[in-house]
């Protein structure tokens, strides 16, 4: 299986997020995708550097004013005589309207941003697009035929970004607009299947009231964790997207039994839709080492993991999302696309 990295990401690095009360170092970190191009190698994986695709396809499934502020939020900042990482202090509450993008920097932050460890620096726009590169490639690998699967080392994540929002480390849907390309050439139904440890609120905001793409999540129950506003089992899709988003929240400590089981009803529900092929929103973050989740999933399992997937018989596309034990994020990384390939 082919991986596509791209060096752009190392410009998205020195953040600060605010976390428990502090600000801290970012747990998104260079050190993760530096971890994870490391075990791929040592697997003997084949690494290419991602192509660019520019703005078009991101424009497909993201508002073109957000884009544009994601673009400019640095030099607005540094006009504004701010210095360290950009980050917001308010946010557009329920009683306040989100019709009207005030003008002023910080204004415009907590409109665009759902959450305070997100911080942009002066690389982060161009990292966020050379990890929309990453999928992009590795999506035209499988539309093409040429590949069964690809894996897409994205850095910075993605699947907390929606329509016109960005947070939880994650500014561009990597997996999103992998999916919606991957529609626009040729492919009717695609499946975005989301193991992250995470509800990918972004990646359901933008195919929501679709038909033509079926978004499938495990994740920790959101009255538990963040993303805490999105992701309950009675969110089903609206519109002609009625039925096309499947929620399975799980509780805090789920082990591998638990969650196996809730994988198996999920792979049921992508084979039901029938897909031309699956984006998966592969989150090692489900880890037992894991310092922000709480799921007890061991490296072994990942191979498990990615053989249950395989199991869908269909082109696919993995995606990198969250995994913070930086140490094991690339052995678990491996373990995933070795049990798919029926390596282990
Ligand atoms: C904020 C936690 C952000 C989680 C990011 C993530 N305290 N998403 O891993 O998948
Ligand atoms: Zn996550």
């Amino acid at each position: 299986m082919k991986v596509i990295q791209s060096p752009l990401h190392i410009g998205h690095s020195g953040g600060v997020e605010f976390n428990e009360g502090q600000i801290v170092p970012c747990h998104e970190r260079p050190s993760r995708a530096e971890f994870i191009l490391k075990a791929v190698e040592d697997a003997g994986l084949p690494v290419l550097d991602a192509e660019p695709y520019g703005l078009d396809p991101v424009l497909r499934v993201h508002d073109e004013a957000f884009v544009a502020f994601l673009r400019d939020a640095w030099r607005l900042w540094q006009e504004a005589g701010r210095t360290g990482s950009v980050l917001p202090f308010t946010f557009a509450g329920r009683s306040m309207r989100r019709d009207r993008p005030p003008r002023d920097i910080d204004g415009l932050l907590g409109y665009y941003c759902f959450a305070a460890e997100t911080p942009i620096v002066e690389g982060t726009f161009d990292a966020a697009l050379g990890a929309v590169d990453c999928a992009l490639t590795g999506a035209a690998l499988i539309a093409g035929g040429r590949e069964r699967a690809a894996y897409a080392l994205c850095r910075p994540p993605g699947h907390h970004a929606a329509h016109s929002v960005y947070g939880g480390y994650c500014y561009l849907n990597n997996a999103a607009v992998a999916a919606q390309w991957l529609r626009d050439h040729g492919m009717e139904r695609v499946a975005v299947l989301d193991v992250d440890y995470h509800h990918g609120n972004g990646t359901q905001d933008i195919f929501y009231e679709r038909a033509d793409v079926q978004f499938v999540s495990l994740h920790a129950d959101p009255l538990l964790d963040f993303p805490y506003y999105l992701g309950h089992a009675d969110e089903t899709g609206a519109g002609a997207g009625e039925g096309f988003t499947v929620n399975l929240p799980l509780p805090w400590g789920t082990d591998w039994e638990g969650y196996a089981h809730t994988l198996g009803l999920a792979l049921d529900r992508v084979r039901a839709f029938q897909p031309d092929a699956v984006v998966v929103s592969l989150g090692v973050d489900t880890y037992v080492g894991d310092p922000i989740s709480r799921f007890t999933l061991t490296t072994d399992r990942y191979a498990e993991m990615g053989a249950m997937i395989e199991g869908l018989d269909l082109p696919t596309l993995f995606v990198q999302e969250g995994g913070y034990a930086v140490e094991a994020i690339g052995d678990n990384v491996v373990a995933t696309l070795e049990g798919f390939m029926g390596r282990r």
